[in-house]
């Protein structure tokens, strides 16, 4: 206590703008998963794609079971439809999948060469694309999005090019070639738009993102091959949040890339493993408007679930960082030492002034008051 007072208020904010590593970096908690091998309802066989609707709800397009699973926000599992073939709401391979502002689903069927749009519960509206190279023909289309007008863009995988239909599946326009050049593609796989409706397209085999205006006007691109910051092995997925913020799997690296809309690193999490938090050949990736990180992993037949952490700070006294050891979002363990104890319920007891003022709330709100209170205590107390 006494340092502190002893440094002017200026020195500190020098210091805090100066010395590397005391702003906290952005952090993902893990907060749940769900899934594993299997043909059962919330189980998988290759999840692909996957996505969000303005609810929070999750589709997740299975696709050697040949079928689109929908979940609630915490992987409760609501829905299923799709069965192998050719016929309307039949899949076979269904790749890529999205949901538009009234909440109805487009599915990429990539073997079927062509796309699949559904009500919200599943029920089959129409489709449009066939195989081939020309104007409007698919050749296994891997993304789908669409826009604020409904228009769809589709990734047109063995194509190497965009293609944008009008929200009745008419073609409207196309772009790319295969190449490493500017606006050319080695094997795109996912996409995503931003607020402004610009068009973010995973250049796999070239371990890139490129960036386009919506008539698909080449704007920028970023990423090599390799595993240090802003640089992929095979990214398969992408996903822009409310900020414009964009996150990338990077499949092969097994881990979350996110960068700023201009494709500045910010942070990554993940490993290879089965663990929780860990990632296995992550692909497809969706961010809900609250900034929840959905990602399916095809390697272990799974969705995780990952959250923007808390910028906790160390209880007075304290040397280490309170934790959240169950990854709920709150922080038992404010003492640090990885568990919840009676120690945590009489620091809270202490301190509980200095966290109103210090810490964020929802870390340390345990009855959900939006308040640091009392009542907080008393539920920790409850819970150790
Ligand atoms: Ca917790
Ligand atoms: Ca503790
Ligand atoms: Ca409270």
């Amino acid at each position: 206590m006494q340092n502190q007072t002893a440094l002017p208020a200026a020195a500190v904010l020098v210091l805090l703008v100066l010395v590397p590593g005391i702003s906290a970096a952005e952090t993902y908690t893990f907060i749940s998963s769900w899934g594993s091998a299997g043909t059962g309802d919330g189980q998988f066989s290759m999840p692909v794609g996957i996505a969000t609707d303005a609810g929070g709800n999750v589709y997740v397009a299975d696709a050697q079971n040949n079928r689109v699973q929908k979940f609630t926000p915490d992987g409760t599992f609501v829905a299923k439809w799709g069965s192998s073939g050719t016929g309307n709401g039949q899949f076979h391979m269904p790749f890529g999948v999205t949901t538009d502002s009234t909440g109805n689903v487009y599915v990429t069927d990539n073997n079927n060469h062509r796309v699949q749009k559904f009500t919200p519960a599943g029920t089959y509206v129409a489709k449009f694309g066939s195989i081939g190279s020309g104007n409007g023909s698919l050749y296994y289309p891997w993304g789908v999005v669409v826009d604020s007008s409904g228009n769809i863009y589709v990734v047109d995988n063995s194509n190497n090019r965009i293609e944008k239909f009008s929200p009745s599946g008419t073609y409207l326009a196309q772009w790319g070639s295969y190449g490493s050049g500017n606006g050319q593609f080695n094997y795109p796989a996912g996409i995503a738009l931003d607020g402004s409706g610009n068009v973010y397209v995973v250049d796999t085999y070239n371990n890139r993102i490129q960036k386009f205006t919506a008539d698909g006007t080449y704007l920028s691109s970023w990423g090599t091959f390799g595993s240090g910051n802003g640089q992929f092995n095979y990214p398969g997925g992408v996903a822009i949040d409310a900020d414009g913020n964009v996150f990338v799997t990077d499949t092969f690296n097994n881990r979350v890339q996110k960068f700023t809309p201009q494709g500045t690193f910010i942070t990554t999490w993940g490993s290879a493993g089965l663990n929780p938090g860990q990632l296995s050949s992550p692909t497809g990736i969706a961010v809900d408007a609250s900034g929840m990180v959905y990602v399916g992993e095809y390697g272990t037949n799974r969705v995780s679930k990952f959250a923007l952490s808390p910028e906790v700070a160390a209880l007075p006294g304290q040397a280490t960082l309170p934790t959240d050891p169950d990854h709920d979002g709150r922080y038992e363990d404010l003492n640090g030492n990885g568990e919840a104890d009676f120690n945590d319920v009489v620091l809270y007891f202490k301190n509980i002034d200095w966290i109103a003022d210090s810490e964020p709330v929802a870390a340390f709100d345990f009855n959900s008051n939006k308040e640091i209170d009392f009542q907080d205590v008393v539920v920790l107390f409850k819970e150790v």
